[in-house]
């Protein structure tokens, strides 16, 4: 009897290490600082795989003054007119909520003030190079990388 406990703990025990390994997700992590900076460019993940994203202001500044948030833009999106416009969108951290900007957008953080950190999690549907910004006014020039989906 003990036996058949033990072998029924041991096959639960062998289905949840499956389950977690067929849940496998990608950890990114990525801050933003004080002189308009992200500290990666690029990150290389797996077409539908979940991704979760770190975010980390790990600036000093106010969050008025230099606040960045993360924006994962869908494939074909114009970076520069993505990040003009979603200038207009400050009741809601700079990322348009309707219209036909609102649907450029996979995936985003709020704007974070200094030491503040968020977790997004998404999923890439097609291979390609999705552009990410930091959509606070002025910030996309500098604040911009690529995500590439393989
Ligand atoms: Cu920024």
């Amino acid at each position: 009897m003990k036996m058949k406990f033990a072998i029924l703990l041991m096959s639960l025990w062998g289905l949840s290490m499956f389950a977690s390994l067929a849940q496998a997700e990608t950890v990114l992590e990525l801050s933003g600082n004080d002189t308009m900076q992200f500290d990666k460019k690029a990150f290389d993940v797996a077409v539908g795989e979940e991704i979760k994203l770190v975010f980390t202001n790990k600036g000093t500044l106010p969050k008025a003054a230099m606040g960045h948030n993360v924006v994962i833009l869908k494939l074909g999106t114009n970076v520069m007119a993505f990040g003009g416009g979603a200038i207009s969108a400050a009741a809601t951290d700079y990322v348009p909520q309707d219209g036909p900007m609102a649907a450029q957008v996979i995936a985003n953080t709020k704007v974070l003030g200094p030491g503040e950190s968020e977790t997004i999690t998404f999923k890439l549907d097609a291979a390609g190079e999705y552009n990410f910004i930091c959509s606070f006014p002025g910030h996309y020039a500098l604040m911009k990388g690529v995500m590439t989906a393989k």
